[in-house]
């Protein structure tokens, strides 16, 4: 069913409201591409996302360093690594795109040329976020952390076109080292377009993800004639049995193809992610 948007968790409820307008607009011209970059900017915006954007959560450094990325359906690709002080990560990643001979720009680097395209530099740390941030330094000298985090937002879209477009962002896991990037920026792992086929994302604990390429993964196994399910379900099959994930590891990867079905799957519980169609905007939570 097209055009159809998915964005993970339940802030991809409200990033897929932000983007059907633009993803269904009445000419029939809707752009997957501008969709997944307006869902993901609605979360980068919200404060109380822990994990993306404004207010996400801080390495061990106490610095807040995003990681975003944005793919179309002719392999072109954008993404930041480690960048500071700039809020919308994710329309920097389109601007590496759209405006640099590069695919990805990572650190230092990244945050000039944000700055000399026109981004504006901002604090992100919030001060609940600072406060929360404290408050698990404190469990870790205590020796009781629990740090285990995974609300990276991925939207993924096809438009009334057939043209499908992924996007994605994160301030990365928490308790990470100062320069640690994870799956969101890299292309293949993260994040992952084939316009002949469809797009893939991945959401959770990022090394699992890269140590395999997954959203790759499923793209292929799809163009190999696998179904979206099975695709999703046979690559995190694969983590669980060859990568030997810790008990309390989560991985979801999800997946759309061009004719707009979707599917998900997920090492443990508890992951949701959103979908936007025809049929109108719901929930889907994904079995474990
Ligand atoms: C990462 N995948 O940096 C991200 C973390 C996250 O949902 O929150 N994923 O590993």
């Amino acid at each position: 069913m097209i055009p159809t948007i998915v964005s993970t968790w339940p802030h991809g409820l409200s990033a897929n409201r932000a983007a059907w307008p633009i993803l269904s607009a009445r000419d029939g011209d809707g752009s997957a591409m501008d969709a997944v970059e307006a869902a993901v900017r609605h979360v980068e915006s919200d404060p109380d996302v822990r994990s993306v954007g404004r207010g996400g959560y801080p390495d061990r450094l106490g610095r807040v360093t995003l990681d975003a990325a944005i793919m179309d359906d002719a392999f072109r690709c954008g993404s930041v690594a480690a960048l500071e002080g700039v809020v919308h990560a994710v329309s920097v990643a389109r601007a590496v795109m759209e405006r640099s001979e590069h695919a990805l720009l990572a650190g230092d680097g990244a945050l000039e040329f944000a700055l000399s395209v026109g981004f504006e530099r901002e604090r992100l740390l919030t001060a609940d976020t600072l406060a929360l941030y404290e408050a698990k330094q404190r469990e870790a000298r205590a020796g009781t952390p629990n740090f285990e985090s995974h609300d990276t937002v991925v939207s993924l879209a096809v438009d009334p076109s057939g043209h499908i477009a992924g996007a994605s962002s994160t301030s990365g896991l928490m308790n990470r080292l100062h320069g640690r990037v994870g799956d969101t920026p890299i292309i293949g792992s993260g994040l992952y377009v084939d316009g002949e086929v469809g797009a893939a994302g991945a959401t959770g604990h990022g090394e699992l993800a890269m140590r395999v390429a997954a959203s790759a993964l499923v793209v292929e196994r799809m163009r190999c004639g696998a179904s979206p399910l099975d695709a999703c379900r046979s690559v995190i099959d694969m983590i669980r049995d060859r990568l030997s994930p810790r008990p309390d590891q989560q991985l979801a990867l999800l997946a759309l193809t061009t004719k707009g079905e979707v599917a998900a799957a997920a090492l443990l519980p508890g992951f949701a992610y959103a979908q936007s169609d025809a049929e109108g905007h719901r929930m889907v939570s994904v079995e474990a």
